[in-house]
């Protein structure tokens, strides 16, 4: 019997190596982040694991997909459920004039720090909005809504393996390896020939639209590893002659804790596929639509926290609209030490960052003192020990980057007509299924291990924790 973590974890290693033969810069991506982290293993190891275990950062990807409608989306959340993979949080990426994405999107991953430490493998999975009218005229929406009702992304045969795997917690051999098998191959780039007429139509509206309907299968578009340094891997990657885009997206490197989520990655890569031309014949050609991307975890960001991280994104914004990425980075610099504490404790005592707690003194009570009724004293004075929980999910406004950087061309919409409505609760009716807030999700973890501490300890709980 293979359990759900069993599949969630064969997943991530069948899909890794698919990616890997279909895109053979991931095998140098994964090579070069497994060198960087065991040499910050070496130099620095209480570093090199504050953030999760070496392990779980080793193993550790996330992948992004994209889908057409309501219906696919639904089948998705299936076959994630029978790996233990809920969807987390609501982006929507329709956003920002700049970058122009008719989609919006979750993360399946798993939701407990138990699942998250074996195997914390997340796809971000987006999901065309066919009826935006700033994108699709009605005729467009209509003719792409019946070629995304005529295809199947996910046949029967998966799909009953993945609700059997669900309520069955795992799945016997030999079906474990069949919808594996089948599960991987649902993510396969296909070889089908692409209509160049409708892609080209699709195009001009924006290059997420076509690569997601302008083809009658779906593929994984990236997969990511973790890496305990990424300014170190950014300069390895281009000695070894991969062209970086060129920023690292997110906070900046600094000399305090690292926070959120940095990402960089390298330009879509060019693969042959076939075309099928407007007389009936098929014709060799190309497209870019895939990439390799990287990213290097920090703290989670309580909602102060996370107010502020905005916040100074559109200082650094208004700073530096029109200079090079260098400058930019300077600015970002200069704007993070102005305003983060230098420190974890300074982010605890701020009520910024989510920690969990353990008794500073197992087993025994420190002498004869009073505990201080506050979260940081308890922390400074011994009685806790604080760990900083890792942020589990994505940021929109790096996403949007990553996705722009890597797009040909920026497509277009039409900014007086009035977008359709989407958030959380759409996706939920769409899936049948929760959508869980990652906020909750990290005030739960975080509360949960403080009132277990504090309860060993025979102690009250601090003041200001009773409100989150
Ligand atoms: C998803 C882009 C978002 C990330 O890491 O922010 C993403 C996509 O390209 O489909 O994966
Ligand atoms: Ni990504």
């Amino acid at each position: 019997m293979l359990t759900t973590h069993d599949l969630r974890a064969g997943f991530a290693r069948s899909l890794s190596a698919m990616y890997g033969t279909e895109v053979p810069a991931y095998n140098t991506l994964v090579d070069v982040s497994r060198a960087v982290n065991a040499d910050v293993l070496a130099a620095d190891p209480v570093r090199a694991e504050r953030l999760g275990r070496i392990d779980r950062v080793t193993a550790e990807r996330h992948g992004a997909i994209r889908v057409g409608t309501a219906n696919e989306l639904r089948q998705v959340a299936q076959v994630f459920a029978a790996l233990g993979m809920a969807a987390v949080g609501f982006y929507d990426l329709r956003g920002t004039e700049a970058t122009s994405l008719p989609i919006v999107s979750t993360a399946f991953r798993p939701t407990t720090p138990e699942a998250l430490a074996i195997n914390p493998f997340r796809v971000f999975t987006s999901v065309l909005v066919t009826d935006d009218r700033r994108y699709f005229d009605a005729d467009l929406q209509a003719e792409l809504d019946a070629f995304l009702a005529r295809r199947t992304l996910f046949g029967p045969d998966v799909l009953a393996l993945a609700a059997r795997a669900e309520a069955e917690g795992g799945l016997p051999e030999p079906e474990a390896a069949e919808f594996l098998r089948l599960a991987t191959a649902c993510f396969e780039l296909s070889d089908e020939p692409v209509d160049r007429a409708w892609y080209a139509r699709l195009s001009a509206v924006s290059g997420v639209a076509a690569d997601i309907g302008g083809v009658p299968t779906t593929h994984i578009n990236h997969l990511t590893p973790r890496v305990l340094d990424i300014d170190d891997l950014y300069r390895r990657m281009e000695a070894l002659g991969i062209a970086m885009i060129d920023e690292i997206q997110g906070p900046p490197l600094w000399e305090g804790p690292d926070v959120l989520l940095r990402q960089t990655s390298f330009k879509a890569l060019a693969e042959p596929r076939r075309f099928r031309e407007a007389d009936g014949s098929i014709s060799a050609g190309a497209l870019s639509v895939r990439f390799g991307e990287v990213e290097q975890r920090g703290i989670a960001l309580t909602p102060a926290g996370r107010d502020r991280y905005d916040r100074l994104l559109v200082e650094i914004d208004g700073r530096t609209a029109g200079v090079s990425p260098g400058e930019r980075n300077a600015t970002k610099v200069e704007v993070w030490e102005a305003n983060w504490p230098r420190t974890e404790a300074g982010l605890l005592a701020d009520g910024e960052g989510f920690f969990e707690f353990v008794p500073g003194h197992p087993g025994g009570e420190p002498a004869d003192s009073e505990p201080p009724r506050d979260l940081a004293g308890l922390v400074s004075d011994g009685w806790l020990v604080a760990t900083p929980i890792v942020y589990e999910d994505f940021l929109p406004r790096s996403a949007a980057g990553i996705f722009a950087s890597n797009l040909d061309n920026s497509g277009r919409r039409d900014a007086s007509l009035a977008g359709s409505e989407r958030d959380a609760d759409w996706i939920a009716g769409a899936i049948g299924r929760e959508v869980h807030d990652p906020m909750h999700l990290y005030a739960e973890q975080s509360l949960a291990s403080l009132v277990a501490a504090c309860d060993r300890l025979g102690i009250g709980i601090p003041a200001e924790q009773h409100r989150t």
